[in-house]
């Protein structure tokens, strides 16, 4: 059963699927929902034919960056609509970018900042008092505990600018010296496998790629519900293209694919070794690119010779013909793209995962042509920025914190004594949470991250947060789950509300722009980062930083010589003007008086970031999961995104009515109707989701995507993350949220409280 929306403004409406649940007390939610101009207020507000003028800017929701039109009356965005000259979405935008503006009016919304008493109860005060409480609490953790005392987790979803802000005046005017970001949770991976392979974090691709492969290959990614938009580029394709999904869930992607390869959670490793060793024992091998491009092929031949076709599909529960066929397409494809997403980074073994992907791709030779490369789609609207800016795990511009002439170079472009930088890396994601357990951090500032519901085995995560001497969040709404352990809550302005610039997933840079005002005396980040700067003492540090597009001109100087260089961008004006800039765009390619190309792709030369600059064909020993299913947990737990209108933690989503109409408002879990029938369950019952860590209540959803023996659970409930295991990638730290092994129990409706 589905819901179904239609937008029928312009040819380029879409039909948005999602599962839906038999509520045995509210009746069926089943039905069509038709919209037209006006109905329901999609994008619009009843008056918005009334705009006098129209500007365009990148939506704050997911990486695809897709360009919305803002129409503006006095100056305010009264309503939106996707913009049809974008090279992004060209008019397309999925129901979360329409519903864009609606998301910032709320009672929700943080308005005035807020301090705990005593008693606990949060009340409001002045700007200039928050300023104050903000400093003074993080000077005393620090004078109590130490200057390494204080941590800060930020995100992907602010500007480049503002994390900018964020990274330099906490690790260089505050000595803040652990800091990461919920891009620990989501991209670490692909940062970390990139680096490796190919000498520097750079996804090689074009969304035009989508639209030139015959054969399309995605790995652990469900497009059709995290980046419909993409999927949408790939209909598009007149190639009538193989598309082979990886995927243990018969997905939404999987369903519309031309192969399914429906294995056993966590058996990827060792799918793709088997499938290299028969690209390479049927010669689809490209000799001559691996031999002037690459280093480590006879390693990676003599690694995945082990990995014997047959046996490998015995244990990943496929059929031998299957994986067989995708290796013909692979081989055959005159252009192939591998596109992976969080099935392969959300994993204990996700960086080996992705880099036997990028393998996949080099050995073919299937890298720097149209239509192809080994592709990590991004998920937040801005975690590319994040990975090249936030100065979290890399200094400033990618540089690196342990090498002297980064440092140097770095001080010279932020006009700061070289002293000031760090020349140590800072603690990851885990390791502050660890660090909070041992009372080795005491103080914590969260920005734009909601960790209480999203990060990992999360119970343990709020009881950690309440032995802080000194939690600050800063979010748009005062109402997260990590709200509700702050001491003090400082109020943003949300996207529309400020300015910056998003990188999206193909490294384009587009631009957030201010359409609306903030509510009561919610601050743009940016704001707030600069009053924080000054009441610390360090305002002489930053006074160049006085707008963002100030702030972009010195993170231009920065990126000189780096592969991101964007040195030749003349300013907001022209990524406006383009469409959008993709990095690189260096000086020396502006020089002539070029305008960017709105497609390009990255190694067209075959020449790769390393200083001999080949590529590394890195290979490693297959892991088995750390928890595997069991007797008294015997089904293995999934999570992941459930429909295309919720987004995260839920935070923005649930503020429009609409886009809360398009999903179940309860907890869900997916199982399989032969599971279901073994504890007697039926569709809408209310079952319990046990784990060794704690134990979720969910409405039973009988499906056959997926598998017996397993089960899925969306990430937007907070209960999701009551039940996953603490595991990392040792690689880049991320947290391994898709496998975990948990029982389900029916509940009689008198059971529960
Ligand atoms: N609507 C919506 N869109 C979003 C988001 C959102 O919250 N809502 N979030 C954005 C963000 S930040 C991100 S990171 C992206 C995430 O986008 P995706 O990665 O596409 O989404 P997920 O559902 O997390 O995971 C993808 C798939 O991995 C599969 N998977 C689980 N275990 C395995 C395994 O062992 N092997 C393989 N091959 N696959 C496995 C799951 O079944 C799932 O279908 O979406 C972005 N877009
Ligand atoms: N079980 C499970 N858990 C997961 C995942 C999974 O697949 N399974 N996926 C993981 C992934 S990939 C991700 S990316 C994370 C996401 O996890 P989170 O980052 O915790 O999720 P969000 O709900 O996006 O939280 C962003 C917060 O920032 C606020 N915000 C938005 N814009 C602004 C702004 O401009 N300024 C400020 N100050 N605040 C703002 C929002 O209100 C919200 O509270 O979840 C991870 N958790
Ligand atoms: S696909 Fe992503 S960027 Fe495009 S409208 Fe939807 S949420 Fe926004
Ligand atoms: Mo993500």
């Amino acid at each position: 059963m589905s819901i179904s929306i239609k937008d029928n403004r312009n040819d380029a409406g879409k039909t948005f699927q999602l599962p839906t649940l038999l509520q045995r007390r509210t009746g069926p939610m089943t039905r069509e929902l038709v919209l037209r101009p006006g109905d329901h207020g999609l994008g619009m507000t009843h008056d918005s034919m009334a705009a006098d003028t129209t500007t365009t800017a990148t939506c704050g929701f997911c990486a695809t960056g897709c360009g919305l039109r803002l129409h503006l009356k006095d100056g305010e965005a009264i309503g939106l609509t996707p913009e049809t000259a974008y090279p992004v979405n060209l008019g397309m935008a999925c129901p979360k970018g329409w519903e864009a503006l609606r998301v910032l009016d709320s009672p929700e919304r943080a308005t005035l900042p807020l301090l705990r008493d005593e008693t606990g109860k949060l009340s409001p005060i002045e700007w200039d008092d928050a300023f104050s409480k903000f400093c003074d609490g993080m000077k005393q953790v620090q004078s109590e505990h130490g200057p390494e005392s204080i941590a800060f987790l930020s995100t992907g979803q602010i500007a480049c600018e503002e994390m900018a802000f964020l990274g330099a005046l906490a690790r260089f005017g505050m000595d803040i010296r652990h800091c990461d970001g919920n891009t620990r949770q989501c991209m670490a991976t692909a940062v970390t496998a990139y680096k490796e392979s190919f000498g520097f974090d750079s996804p090689p691709y074009t969304y035009d790629d989508f639209e030139q492969s015959d054969c399309l290959v995605f790995i652990g990614a469900n497009p059709c519900v995290g980046h419909p938009i993409m999927w949408e580029r790939v209909l598009r394709n007149p190639h009538n293209p193989e598309i082979i999904v990886i995927d243990p869930r018969r997905t939404e992607t999987a369903a519309a694919a031309t192969q399914h390869l429906q294995l056993r959670p966590k058996n990827d490793l060792a799918l793709l070794y088997a499938i290299t060793n028969e690209l390479i024992l049927r010669d689809f091998v490209e000799h001559d690119f691996v031999q002037n491009h690459t280093q480590g092929f006879e390693e990676l031949r003599q690694h995945v010779s082990q990995y014997d076709l047959a046996t490998v599909c015995e244990e990943a529960g496929l059929a031998v013909e299957d994986v067989s066929a995708a290796v013909e397409a692979i081989g055959r494809g005159r252009a192939v793209s591998l596109w992976w997403t969080m099935g392969v980074n959300q994993s204990y073994q996700g960086t080996r995962t992705a880099q036997a992907i990028i393998n996949i791709a080099l050995i073919t030779g299937n890298i720097g042509r149209p239509g192809t490369g080994a592709n990590s789609i991004t998920g937040q609207c801005n975690a590319m920025g994040s990975r090249l800016w936030s100065n979290t795990t890399n200094l400033f511009g990618h540089h690196s914190f342990t090498e002297e002439s980064d440092r140097r170079k770095v001080a010279e472009a932020l006009n700061i004594p070289v002293e000031k930088i760090p020349s140590t890396t800072s603690w990851k994601y885990d390791r502050i949470i660890e660090g909070i357990r041992n009372g080795e951090i005491k103080g914590l500032w969260v920005v734009a991250t909601n960790p209480a519901h999203s990060w990992i085995d999360q119970g343990d995560v709020r009881e950690l947060f309440d032995q802080l001497d000194f939690l600050v969040v800063q979010d748009m709404y005062k109402t997260t789950e990590t709200c509700s352990h702050a001491d003090l809550i400082l109020p943003s302005a949300g996207w529309g509300e400020k300015e910056g610039t998003f990188i999206n997933s193909e490294r384009r840079y587009g631009l957030l722009k201010k359409v609306r005002h903030a509510p009561g005396q919610a601050l743009a980040d940016f704001q707030i980062f600069r009053g924080i700067a000054h009441r610390w003492g360090v305002g002489e540090m930053f006074a160049e930083w006085t707008s963002p597009e100030a702030v972009f001109q010195i993170m231009q100087r920065a990126s000189r010589g780096q592969p991101s260089d964007i040195s030749g961008i003349e300013g907001y004006e022209q990524i406006d003007r383009c469409g959008g800039i993709q990095w690189p765009w260096s000086a020396d390619h502006a020089s002539g008086g070029f305008e960017p190309e709105q497609q390009r792709r990255l190694f067209a030369d075959g020449r790769f970031f390393h200083e001999d600059r080949r590529a590394r064909l890195i290979v490693d020993d297959v892991s088995p999961m750390p928890e595997p299913a069991g007797e008294d947990y015997p089904i293995v737990l999934l999570t992941g995104r459930g429909t295309v209108s919720q987004w995260h933690t839920q935070t923005r989503t649930r503020q429009s009515p609409l886009l809360r109409s398009l999903y179940p408002n309860q907890p869900y879990v997916e199982m399989h109707p032969r599971d279901a029938a073994e504890l007697d369950v039926e569709h809408g019952d209310l079952v319990r989701v046990r784990s060794r860590r704690g134990h979720a209540d969910a409405t039973a959803c009988l499906t056959h995507s997926v598998q017996p023996g397993q089960v899925f659970m969306p990430m937007h409930y907070e209960c999701t993350n009551q039940l996953t295991l603490s595991h990392f990638d040792p690689h880049s730290g991320q947290p391994s949220y898709k496998d975990c092994a948990v029982r389900i129990e029916p509940v009689l409706t008198s059971d529960h409280d």
